[in-house]
């Protein structure tokens, strides 16, 4: 199959789940084109059946904001027709959604039929999907994909209710490489900031405001209270510098370690006994399934997808939004028992195995095959 896949190619999970998709694709063999303004993160050039096909801007001094969505458009006609694509697979319904649909407008002029599959990832319906500016162009778009999935039951839930729609959503999960996340295969000794056998919390995110870092702070500073550990911050975003601050005020400074945006994230999970992810929403929560992979049990909220991921008591423990009291408590009670630390860590790596590509790319080529037949 020819397929193109239209992303974000930033470190965030849609982005990730998009080139890990298409690398999969292209090792069975499938010729895969992405097309997108920046070569995703993850995307080695190196490898064979990938293209990558850049959407440039024609800017002008009439623009006061890049039509990104056009320049997109005209690209998608441009190589679907130039590749002959058979399908295209967008991540993230804003504006890839609806790009889609006016390519396959344009392309049906040109004689070209081109199906395009919708992957909803979670902001784009749960906070700027479904606002006023936003919600009819992505109801109307995912209305005419001609499929739609969602990465979980929660987020397929929170579409029909905040959406008219009249069509079928299938929820096909997130995934992993397992393999690469396997703990077994240690490669780098820990660093001097952080000393064996001080219990080590890990939280890794786009630092935006809906991920709530500052309860992460807050869960280490209750932690800190009786114990001695250490906190791995990795990702970047807009609060990072206001949680550097509050790490400072709260004198927690010496303890946290921020690591900015990271290629290899499993090489950094391996130095971790705990996963933070204190989320206001979560469609999915991708983060917490490499923490998982790593044989790290997750401490969450029990927001949207999250619980379809995290097993509470059995991989980690979930709490409400805001509740990092409770959080603390589970931590500091597992951080101070070995045995239950292991089992926890071992139902976690356990867990993490239902989400192995090799479970869940499949069902993106049945849904391909589908289309396309
Ligand atoms: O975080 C976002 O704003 C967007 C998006 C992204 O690109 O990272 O995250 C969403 O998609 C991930 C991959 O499917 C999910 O694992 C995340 O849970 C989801 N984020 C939210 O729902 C906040």
């Amino acid at each position: 199959m020819k397929i193109g896949i239209v992303c974000y190619p930033t470190f965030g999970g849609s982005g990730v789940i998009a080139t890990e998709l298409g690398i999969a694709l292209a090792m069975q063999g499938h010729e895969v084109h992405f097309i997108t303004y920046s070569r995703p993160k993850r995307l080695n050039a190196l490898l064979p059946n990938v293209y990558y096909h850049e959407v440039s801007f024609q800017n002008y001094a009439l623009f006061q904001y890049p039509p990104y969505e056009t320049a997109l458009t005209s690209r998608l006609v441009d190589v679907a027709l130039y590749h002959n694509l058979d399908l295209l697979h967008v991540h993230y319904a804003i504006p890839h959604a609806s790009a889609a649909y006016f390519a396959q407008s344009i392309l049906r002029e040109k004689g070209k039929d081109l199906p395009f599959v919708t992957t909803l990832h979670g902001t784009d319906i749960t906070l700027v999907g479904k606002a006023p500016s936003y919600q009819s162009v992505v109801e109307f778009s995912i209305n005419s994909s001609n499929a739609v999935t969602a990465v979980s039951e929660s987020l397929k839930q929170d579409t029909l209710d905040n959406f008219h729609i009249n069509r079928s959503i299938e929820v096909i999960p997130n995934f992993i490489d397992v393999n690469r996340f396997d703990s077994a295969k240690k490669r780098h000794p820990r660093p001097a900031y952080l000393p064996e056998g001080v219990p080590v919390l890990v939280h890794a995110s786009n630092f935006r405001k809906v991920k709530r870092v500052e309860d992460v702070l807050d869960v280490f500073y209750l932690v800190r209270q009786s114990n001695q550990a250490k906190l791995i911050l990795i990702g970047d975003g807009p609060e990072r510098v206001p949680m550097e601050v509050l790490g400072r005020q709260r004198g927690l400074d010496k303890d946290i370690i921020f690591l900015g945006n990271q290629d290899r994230v499993e090489d950094l999970l391996q130095w971790g006994d705990v996963f933070l992810l204190p989320s206001e929403k979560e469609s999915f929560g991708l983060a917490a399934l490499e923490a998982m992979a790593s044989g790290l049990p997750v401490f969450s909220t029990n927001a949207g997808g999250l619980s379809e991921v995290n097993v509470h008591n059995e991989t980690g423990y979930l709490v409400d939004v805001g509740d990092t009291t409770r959080l603390a408590e589970h931590v500091c009670e597992v951080i101070g028992n070995k045995t239950i630390l292991s089992q926890l860590k071992i139902k976690a790596k356990a867990r993490s195995q239902a989400f192995a590509k090799e479970v869940i790319v499949p069902q993106y080529l049945a849904l391909y095959q589908r289309l396309i037949e």
